[in-house]
């Protein structure tokens, strides 16, 4: 580190032109919408900063599509996200957690048009009022049409289709943390500066199960090969797991990146009897699922990887095992022989 107190003066702008330039055809569309998403998070991570101050903590007036009341924060975040991509000629649809349908944007210049932006704005807000850590994610699709609209069609696309996915935690400090398939990389903003800059570059999920996290309030509710997996690591006495912590923040981002850095696992399994699983998809399971693989690790629903799964509708909801390799292969070995007998 340099007496400026980080090396390089690397920020997240430059590092995204060093990317561009690996790609001479591109125009440089792609890098500006990443930068998009970087102003909309500082955005967002001030407003969070000062919650407090701002009069936006508690609920809103609204339910969302998900059933959930809505956090002010959570509305205003989303307003954040599509009042800075709503211009850009580049995009062609947005879909939010926040939002019932698609938002269509049709005010595309010939040939451009060619992304899809996928986000939950403020995940974790139910935590907001406590002070706890909360995050935005975000999926980048190629939009498939080429006519000047997008379908839902483009949404619906497996996350092994993404061009690009991350995340920004609101915690001590903000990070922006994404990849667009060549590794993953992490930003800590400067508030004095106004910069990302970077901090943690290719960042390789640890091969240690450092923490579990699990709402165990619902083991009751797991089907067998899930109880059968969460008692291995926590009651087995296996080598491996004998400094494994329970941690569990129950703000899906706070998690996700602690185990990213540390190693560990995160499970939130379906209901057994609903079959249902409570994170959505599109914008929280996949785009967190690409992170993890680019950093080593592996994301599962059980039976299948996330990765994999074509959607059927848009705020699809998923089981998620997400972490170390090593864990969720043998969750999905679990899983595999509890369904067997
Ligand atoms: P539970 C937050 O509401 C969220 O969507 C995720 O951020 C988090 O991982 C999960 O729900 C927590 O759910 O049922 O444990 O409160």
């Amino acid at each position: 580190m340099t007496e400026i107190g980080f090396k390089d003066f690397e920020t997240l702008e430059s590092f995204i032109a060093k990317e561009q330039h690996l790609h001479p055809q591109s125009r440089g569309a792609f890098s500006n919408l990443l930068r998009r998403v970087g102003l909309a998070t500082k955005i967002i991570g001030s407003k969070v900063q000062r919650a407090g101050l701002l009069n936006v903590l508690g609920s809103a007036d609204g339910i969302n599509v998900q059933g959930e009341q809505q956090a002010k924060l959570d509305v205003l975040a989303n307003e954040v996200m599509r009042a800075t991509f709503r211009w850009m000629p580049s995009i062609s649809g947005l879909a939010s957690e926040e939002d019932d349908d698609v938002v269509n944007l049709p005010t595309r210049l010939e040939g451009q048009g060619q992304y899809v932006v996928l986000f939950d704005p403020l995940d974790g807000s139910s935590n907001i009022d406590a002070n706890v850590s909360v995050g935005t994610i975000f999926s980048i699709h190629r939009c498939q049409s080429t006519d000047g609209r997008c379908r839902l069609s483009d949404f619906l696309q497996p996350g092994n289709r993404q061009v690009a996915a991350g995340y920004v935690v609101y915690g001590s400090s903000t990070m922006f943390v994404y990849t667009t398939g060549s590794g993953v990389h992490g930003f800590t903003l400067d508030p004095e500066v106004g910069e990302y800059v970077l901090s943690h570059e290719n960042i390789r999920v640890p091969d240690v199960c450092k923490c579990f996290s699990a709402n165990d309030t619902n083991y009751k509710k797991w089907d067998e090969g899930s109880r059968r997996f969460a008692d291995h690591v926590r009651y087995s006495g296996e080598e491996r797991y004998k400094k494994t912590s329970s941690r569990y923040v129950g703000s899906l981002v706070s998690d996700f990146h602690r185990n990213l850095l540390y190693g560990g696992i995160f499970m939130y399994p379906a209901d057994a009897k609903t079959g249902k699983g409570k994170l959505r998809l599109l914008y929280e399971a996949s785009p967190l699922a690409m992170v993890i693989e680019q950093a080593g690790g592996a994301a599962t629903t059980g039976p299948q990887r996330i990765l994999d799964i074509v959607p059927k509708e848009l705020h699809q909801r998923v089981p998620l095992i997400i972490g170390n390799k090593h864990e969720v292969e043998l969750y999905e070995k679990m899983v595999k022989e509890a369904s067997a007998k």
